[in-house]
């Protein structure tokens, strides 16, 4: 590697400049500046790729894939940066130039190829395995729309296209040469061949051509560049073809199949059960796979016997699971294997991670929706099903009748969970209470009869991303005081627990904390023209906005205290800044009623004078992985307010906590272990418990409409919102909807341990000292969430490999 200073990278932008037009660089632009920037770096990563590429191809390790249908990787100029320990040459070199750095960081469209925490926790994966020299790359989809962008209007959430390729996006390489055509549709024929085994073809299928776009994967500091493929569905038809007449009706259906990467799906926690969504999981699958089995056969040259030996394919939820049925087809029609052998490959590579166990998340397919596109596919499904159903009945009595609950297929769909358990050999939830619910509820039957395949895996951040590029402040301050180690090894933050009682520590942290509110202050000025208090407590919930996530229950406590000023104007409280940001899903019409709910409320708030700035409210509009990187290093209060038992484990909570801020939160996902590594007295923990939740929920004694009759508080909120007394705006389909449904995540339940809960917060925020005490032993406890640590347990617990 090149030995680089500021000198040498504004040579090597000139360069790059100057090789691109003849502009000279006083008439440079700020994306041209981007441009080159991306380019010099992308020299700099490309050898490495190709040496990498070389390496796995002579050592042969087993090889890692990881199948999702979204990546959230963010911007990738700065951690690349980053990465090859040029992020402070660059950031001189920039302002060199004359030019702000994030003035030149900001060009770069985030990729907005994935909803939330499941795409987010793919990228974070990527990140780690590269960072610690794990063989593991991504599949994925290139959608040419992003996440839709959210623009409020008025209060309420408009969705615009988010058409991230506008400008040529630097990290991807097309592989034209590399493409593989997919079959989708047609009639599926047996015939018996002259040895008596079967053999399928299929006539009138129709043709899609994936063509892979690969970007880098840059470990950090350690030269190994791991790849995300994602393919992008183009006609089969050449451009030859296309000017003979008769290709004109192919030209038309193939357009439609080009939809197929058109865009994602804009729902996070539950699901489209739509055609087009399935023709995109069977592409990203028939893809991949082939892929798989080519680089296999290209550096292995075995027998597809061996392939568990050399492969595991991690699935990101049920999305990518018809992976499971495509690899039988591969085997037993295109490679000739008998049935058991292809069923016994099958499920020793493939393993499957839940993060959902809301309803309405758990995938079904209609039976008649998978016959009519991937005919043959369903033959597979159905013989797995018959084969599993048979082996209960004859081999496990006891769970006869179960089979009803347990069959791949019933009630005329295709369940795609029980499909992914059957084949695959791990299972395992993202967090302890998470995986506790799945085997002892959720998935409790296929528990008893696969106990070895159940384990957990808590979920992780990449503590790269989401705290030394994001805090670089609090980062430096960190390696100078216990040295910077801890960079490879986060584990060692802990290290920090030694000065959770010096002064001067303590001081420097609040300066920085300090410094991050006002730039997070000015940013919400430029951005909304709201004036924040920057000494004032910012308490931020970021994330999709869903019921159980109950948004709704914070801007509630935030109508009581608004309440309570109105009665009482000189009522002491520590001031506060409200920061929300979510997207809802374009069709969930609760979730956009709230947003609005949210903005009137900010509007009343902020608008008021007699609350002499106590309280602000501030929705920052269009939240995605950018947005986050921006507010978590300025957060005081971390709100992770799920209904307990509903949030698998959320990764927010680990984001905030490693940028220093406490957690309000209830007994769900991994709040859990936050709360035992950190002990409770660090956090701020309130509500009911899972278990009650579950009691309350299936025994009927829970009753909404008294806690609105008993709690004055309460019944003031929902007469205010029924009678339109918060900024004259009505919300009385949210208070009938909350009343009529009796509450079913328990806002109005919890609403009183919460507030009591706030109270602590705020006069726990007036001794300086403690906070920040507690605030250092977050800090110092949060490696243990660096995805570097989920990673391994990934790698030693399920796919047995070992580092490069
Ligand atoms: C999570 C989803 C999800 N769980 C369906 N399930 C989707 C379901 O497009 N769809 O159809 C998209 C996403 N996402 C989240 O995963 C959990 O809610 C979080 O608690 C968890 O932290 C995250 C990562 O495991």
């Amino acid at each position: 590697m090149k030995a680089w200073t500021v000198d040498t990278f504004i040579e090597a932008i000139m360069e790059v400049r100057k090789a691109q037009s003849d502009e000279r660089l006083e008439n440079t632009t700020a994306r041209e500046l981007y441009e080159a920037i991306s380019a010099v770096v992308n020299q700099e990563i490309s050898q490495n790729w190709s040496k990498t590429k070389e390496s796995y191809a002579r050592k042969k390790p087993k090889q890692i894939y990881y199948l999702s249908m979204e990546f959230l990787i963010g911007t990738l100029l700065k951690s690349n940066l980053l990465h090859h320990n040029l992020l402070d040459i660059s950031n001189e070199a920039i302002m060199q130039l004359g030019f702000d750095p994030d003035e030149i960081y900001r060009q770069e469209h985030d990729p907005g190829l994935g909803n939330g925490g499941l795409g987010r926790l793919a990228a974070c994966f990527l990140d780690s395995m590269a960072s610690l020299r794990y063989p593991g790359h991504g599949y994925g989809i290139r959608y040419r729309y992003g996440l839709f962008e959210q623009r409020m209007i008025n209060g309420y959430q408009t969705e615009l296209p988010d058409y991230w390729l506008e400008n040529p996006y630097p990290w991807e390489t097309r592989k034209k040469e590399e493409a593989i055509e997919i079959a989708f549709g047609g009639e599926v024929h047996m015939h018996k061949r002259t040895n008596g085994k079967l053999e399928f073809t299929y006539t009138n299928t129709e043709k899609i051509l994936a063509v892979p776009y690969d970007i880098p994967v840059v470990g950090y500091q350690n030269k190994v560049v791991n790849t995300l493929r994602l393919w992008s569905a183009e006609p089969t038809t050449t451009e030859d073809e296309l000017k003979s007449e008769a290709y004109y009706y192919q030209l038309e259906h193939q357009h439609s199949f080009e939809q197929i990467s058109g865009f994602l799906y804009p729902d996070d926690s539950s699901i489209e059960g739509k055609q087009l969504r399935l023709k995109q999981q069977y592409f990203l699958v028939a893809a991949s796979l082939k892929n798989i089995i080519r680089d296999y056969k290209k550096t292995i040259r075995h027998s597809l016997k061996f392939l568990p030996e050399q492969v595991v394919i991690q699935i990101n939820d049920t999305h990518p699971s018809l992976a499971i049925p495509e690899l039988v087809r591969i085997l037993v029609d295109e490679e000739g294997f008998g049935w058991n052998e292809a069923w016994r490959i099958t499920t020793r590579v493939f393993a499957y991670t839940n993060h959902t166990i809301m309803s309405e998340a758990l995938e079904k397919w209609p039976v008649d929706m998978i016959k009519k596109f991937l005919p043959r596919l369903y033959m597979i499904i159905e013989e797995i099903n018959e084969r599993f159903c048979q082996g209960i009945w004859f081999d496990h009595p006891e769970l006869r009748g179960k089979i009803p609950d347990m069959a791949v297929i019933a009630d005329n769909q295709i369940h795609m969970a029980r499909l992914a358990i059957i084949g695959s050999f791990s299972v395992n939830g993202v967090a302890k209470l998470h995986t506790e619910i799945l085997k002892t509820r959720e998935m409790k039957d296929f528990c008893s009869l696969y106990p070895h395949r159940f384990n957990n895996k808590t979920n992780g951040i990449s503590h790269r991303r989401w705290l030394v590029m994001i805090n670089p402040r609090l980062s430096n301050l960190i390696s100078e005081t216990i040295s910077p180690l801890w960079i490879n090894r986060p584990r060692e933050l802990t290290h920090l627990l030694r000065h959770t009682n010096e002064p001067s520590i303590l001081e420097k942290l609040d300066q920085i904390k300090q410094q991050n509110k006002e730039e997070l202050a000015n940013f919400i000025h430029k951005l909304t023209g709201i004036l924040v208090d920057e000494k004032s407590i910012f308490d931020v919930q970021i994330k999709r906005l869903h019921e159980y996530k109950r948004q709704l229950l914070n801007i509630f406590h935030v109508i009581y205290l608004y309440n309570e000023l109105k009665d009482n104007p000189h009522l002491d409280i520590t001031p506060r800044t409200f920061i929300f940001a979510a997207k809802a899903a374009p069709s969930y019409y609760f979730a956009k009623e709230v947003i609005k709910l949210i903005n009137t409320v900010a509007t009343v708030v902020n608008g008021d004078k007699s609350l002499q700035g106590k309280l602000k409210v501030v929705f920052l509009e269009n939240y995605n992985v950018s947005l986050a990187e921006k507010i978590i290093p300025a957060a005081d209060l971390s709100e992770q307010i799920s209904t307990a038992g509903k949030e698998a484990s959320g990764t927010g909570n680990m984001k905030m906590m490693m940028n220093g801020a406490l957690t309000i939160g209830t007994l769900d996902g991994a709040n859990i272990e936050i709360k035992n590594l950190i002990n409770r007295s660090n956090i701020f923990i309130f509500g009911l418990k899972a278990e009650e939740v579950y009691d309350y929920y299936h025994n009927g004694e829970y009753r909404a409409n008294e806690v609105y009759q008993n709690d004055e508080r309460i019944h003031q909120i929902l007469d205010q919102l029924k009678d339109g007394l918060v900024g004259n705006q009505e919300f009385k389909d949210i208070c009938f909807h909350i009343l009529s449904t009796n509450d079913p995540y328990f806002t109005l339940k919890d609403f009183d341990a919460y507030v009591e809960t706030q109270q602590l917060v705020d006069q726990a925020y007036r001794n300086r000292k403690k906070w920040l005490a507690k605030s250092l032993i977050n800090i110092a406890h949060s490696g243990k969430f660096s995805s570097d640590h989920t990673i391994q347990e990934y790698a030693t617990g399920i796919w047995k490999i070992k580092k490069m």
